[in-house]
């Protein structure tokens, strides 16, 4: 069949892919859309993005801003819920660990609420949102990233499952205790680490 690494632009061994993909996952070389009701359409002109909550001084970002912050380049892997897992993507954005330079936050923020145009949400602990590889991205495989794909922009957190990777990000608010984001409430896991396979919440 041959699955390809798009960012190393060459094919993916066997035991790698053995070792890259999570249990109960099926590797795909498409990138299917998942999404909850409408895909929104987002100028970058239109695009904001507050920081809310527990943040000393609130603050809304332009899509100026954003991109006057480093940017970072990184090859990741990702893994739906529903089974399918999609390795050796190629996305290109701005670290939230570069965004966060600057902002200081109470010392009560322990999580942070994701928020997106059209109202979806994500819960994730605040540590999560800031390791390396968790970023606003922009851009994929060398262009803009698709609208059904979240663009202009989307939270990557690829340690975690796709659902925590909110599409059209508008808002991270900081919080003190976990709150359930929208599939949290329906069930799915409050963590969703995908190599434990955190699926349910509920333990179902
Ligand atoms: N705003 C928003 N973000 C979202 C979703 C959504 O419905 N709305 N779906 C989530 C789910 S369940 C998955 S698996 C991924 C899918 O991303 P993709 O459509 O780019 O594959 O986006 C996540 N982010
Ligand atoms: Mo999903």
């Amino acid at each position: 069949m041959g699955l390809f690494d798009r960012a190393r632009r060459e094919p993916l061994v066997e035991k790698e892919l053995e070792s890259r993909t999570p249990p109960g996952q099926t590797l795909t070389d498409k990138w299917p859309v998942l999404t909850y009701g409408e895909t929104p359409q987002i100028t970058t002109a239109a695009w904001r993005l507050t920081l809310s909550g527990l943040v000393e001084e609130p603050r809304e970002l332009t899509w100026a801003d954003l991109m006057a912050l480093p940017a970072t380049r990184q090859t990741c892997d990702m893994h739906c819920v529903t089974r399918w897992s999609r390795l050796g993507n190629d996305f290109e954005g701005v670290r939230v660990k570069d965004l966060m330079t600057g902002v200081r936050l109470r010392p009560e923020a322990a999580f942070v609420m994701a928020h997106s145009y059209g109202g979806y949400t994500t819960n994730l602990p605040l540590p999560d949102l800031m390791q390396d590889d968790v970023m606003l991205a922009c851009r994929y495989d060398g262009a803009a990233l698709e609208p059904e794909h979240g663009g202009p922009c989307r939270l990557l957190v690829p340690k975690l499952y796709l659902w925590k990777s909110a599409k059209w990000i508008n808002g991270l608010e900081f919080m003190a205790k976990d709150r359930a984001g929208f599939w949290e409430r329906a069930g799915y896991h409050m963590y969703g680490d995908p190599w434990t396979e955190q699926r349910h919440g509920w333990g179902w």
